[in-house]
């Protein structure tokens, strides 16, 4: 599924899901190759999830100029979890970065999480690193949605996270892969990370009001659909049962 034609392996994968966000393709991606040039060798993956707009044509554009661009793309609309996971699949390297396509992510923030990832002692076993965002630019509804949902799934949860919502988060490849898979799962993965028994770690990180395009999620549909989502994800908590240190045994 990788593709074998792009040159020796990066050390960091950039996925970023989108639907519909022509407009900000360019400047993102030029955000994050001046972000990532000389700090790490990394690769940028975009799944464009059935977008209707300009997005094929500009990804088309950009990938004729940027050497670390890959473009995936889902042949129907499947939502952002379902983005996210076709980027980890199709990523080559062993920790990915993700961040929203709409510019409210700011890609200078990836060499915080790097160096929060790669700094956590080897015993705390962390394998994802969350963006948790300063001064958040959205609309008041929005904001108050998101306090109470946070606060409702940190009590259930005990997940240790302030803001979970945030796009921007960098992870272990292979610990994302054992995941149990559903739609909107992108926004339970401190949660899920630590019931497989690994640590996590949070970093503040800005955020910014949305310049162009339009937002995909409603106040409402999402917190219906959190509700639901929330109970599946304390059944899931429930069930683990850990095996400890594995090891195969000598003859
Ligand atoms: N792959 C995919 N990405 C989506 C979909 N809906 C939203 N996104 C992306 O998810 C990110 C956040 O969406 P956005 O509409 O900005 O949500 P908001 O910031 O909460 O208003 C953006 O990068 C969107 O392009 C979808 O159906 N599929
Ligand atoms: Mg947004």
């Amino acid at each position: 599924m990788t593709s074998e034609s792009a040159g020796p392996a990066p050390e960091l994968s950039v996925v970023v899901p989108v639907k519909d966000e022509a407009e900000n393709v360019r400047p993102l991606i030029d955000e994050i190759t001046t972000a990532l040039r000389g700090v790490v060798p990394f690769e940028i993956v975009y799944v464009d999830d059935g977008s209707s707009d300009g997005t094929p044509a500009a990804l088309k554009t950009a990938q004729a100029e940027v050497p670390e661009l890959r473009v995936v793309r889902h042949d129907k609309n499947s939502g952002q979890s379902a983005g996210v996971r076709t980027g980890v699949k199709f990523a080559r390297a062993p920790l990915v970065a993700t961040l929203d396509g709409d510019g409210q992510n700011d890609p200078a923030d990836i060499p915080k999480l790097l160096a929060a990832y790669r700094e956590a002692p080897a015993s705390h076993k962390v394998r994802l690193v969350g963006g948790q965002r300063l001064n958040r630019q959205d609309t008041a509804a929005k904001k108050w949605a998101s306090r109470w949902a946070n606060r409702l799934r940190g009590w259930l949860l005990q997940d240790d996270t302030r803001d979970t919502g945030c796009g921007l988060k960098l992870f272990d490849r292979a610990a994302f892969l054992e995941l149990p898979y559903f739609d909107h799962l992108h926004r339970y993965l401190p949660a899920l990370i630590k019931r497989d028994g690994y640590g996590i770690r949070m970093v503040d990180v800005s955020h910014r009001a949305r310049t162009r395009g339009a937002s995909k999620y409603g106040v409402l549909d999402r917190a219906l659909v959190s509700i639901r989502d929330l109970m599946g994800v304390m059944w899931l908590m429930a069930r683990r049962r850990l095996p400890g240190d594995v090891k195969e045994l000598e003859r």
